[in-house]
């Protein structure tokens, strides 16, 4: 209903869509099983509109190289949709038919997405309202745990490091596992887990390192350990796999950031392949696709996460019906006016218009990709 009346009474129009590469450093480096992050290579994107309303969001590319490939993927999508009412489900079906051919997949998914979250900025934007009462809620606090860092380490180097990413009040923090042995992998998790106080949850991400044997062999190992989630102990598209480690395994299963689209998660909850879900802003389809997710985790009773993008995921929780945690990163903060306000541990959602994002301009210069 609220698609509808939005859609209605929206009178904007995309005239431009416009798309830099930035490269910000990270504060801590990110060690994961699959190789290690030291910056983050983001795509500011900018649609604008005939009214002089404009929308913003960002993409993360993992690699530097996928940020001029996906800013080429928005070219087109500004052919396709230049002139079009800014309605995000109508633009959504338009692109998914234009890009049939390619398929809705990998940057082409991406980079549609990132319009998408663009285009309900400029809703909100030119309502008046944040992204989260355009979409039938409310500003509040969601609790966030502290993404930042604690890559793969040495134990008493990943203890220190947690420690220190208490500071802002967080109440959990995660972990990044898929030493090459079970024994590496405990060792770290019980340093962690020993040094921070019983009330911080932890949760460890395996990035996909493990097979199905080795993942039920760890995870067995560190059942007894105090762990809030196991998050991508294997292939992240091995639905069966993921099925039979929740069933083996005390700890939680998560999984989600993989998830392209919501059709995708569909089959994994249907698998029954995880006990939690994290779906990602920029894999799942953008506001759009996460409403549809949001759907699916409330139908299951599933608790839902957010991967990355805290700025706009956090509006986006809000009005999730089994909202669990956001997934907080600073990356975007070096480039933003107002970077995401986290206190007492918990995301703050900016009561203004829009998601709050907007370009630190001089900043932007600073990191410019080439
Ligand atoms: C992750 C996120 C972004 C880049 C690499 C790894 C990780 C997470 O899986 O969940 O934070
Ligand atoms: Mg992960």
């Amino acid at each position: 209903m609220m698609a509808h009346d939005l859609q209605r009474g929206n009178r904007l129009e995309v005239r431009a869509i416009r798309a830099r590469g930035v490269e910000v450093p990270m504060k801590l480096p990110l060690g994961t099983s699959a190789g290690t992050l030291r910056s983050a290579a983001l795509l500011l994107i900018d649609v604008d509109t005939e009214e002089g309303v404009s929308g913003r969001s960002y993409l993360f590319c993992y690699l530097r190289a996928a940020a001029p490939a996906i800013a080429t993927m928005l070219g087109e999508i500004e052919r396709t949709v230049k002139g079009d009412k800014v309605a995000p489900a109508e633009l959504w079906a338009k692109l998914a038919r234009r890009f049939k051919l390619i398929g809705v997949q990998g940057i082409v998914r991406m980079a549609m997405s990132g319009f998408d979250v663009a285009c309900w900025d400029a809703l909100a934007v030119a309502a008046g309202k944040p992204l989260v009462a355009l979409l039938g809620g409310a500003p509040r606090r969601i609790r966030a745990y502290n993404s930042n860092g604690l890559g793969l380490m040495a134990p008493e180097a990943a203890a220190d490091e947690a420690e220190k990413l208490l500071e802002g009040g967080f109440r959990a923090v995660k972990l990044r596992l898929g030493h090459p042995t079970l024994k590496a992998d405990l060792a770290a998790a019980r340093a962690v887990r020993n040094r921070l106080p019983d009330s911080v949850e932890l949760m460890v991400d395996f990035n996909q390192a493990l097979s199905l044997a080795e993942a039920l062999e760890r995870g067995r190992a560190i059942d007894s350990e105090g762990i809030a989630w196991i998050e991508e102990p294997i292939r992240h598209d091995d639905f069966r796999g993921c099925a039979e480690l929740a069933r083996a395994l005390a700890t939680p299963i998560q999984i989600g950031e993989n998830f392209s689209l919501p059709e995708q998660m569909a089959e994994a909850v249907a698998a029954r392949a995880c006990d939690f879900v994290m779906p990602d802003l920029e894999r799942i389809g953008g506001v759009t696709g996460w409403q549809r997710a949001a759907s699916l985790a409330a139908e299951r009773k599933l608790p839902m996460s957010s991967h990355l993008f805290p700025e706009t995921s956090a509006h986006l929780l809000a009005v999730t019906p089994t909202c669990h945690y956001l997934e907080y990163v600073d990356w975007a903060s070096a480039i933003l006016v107002e970077p995401l306000k986290i206190a007492q541990g918990e995301a703050v959602i900016p009561d203004r218009p829009g998601s709050g994002v907007s370009w630190d301009e001089k900043a932007v210069k600073r990191y410019a990709m080439a």
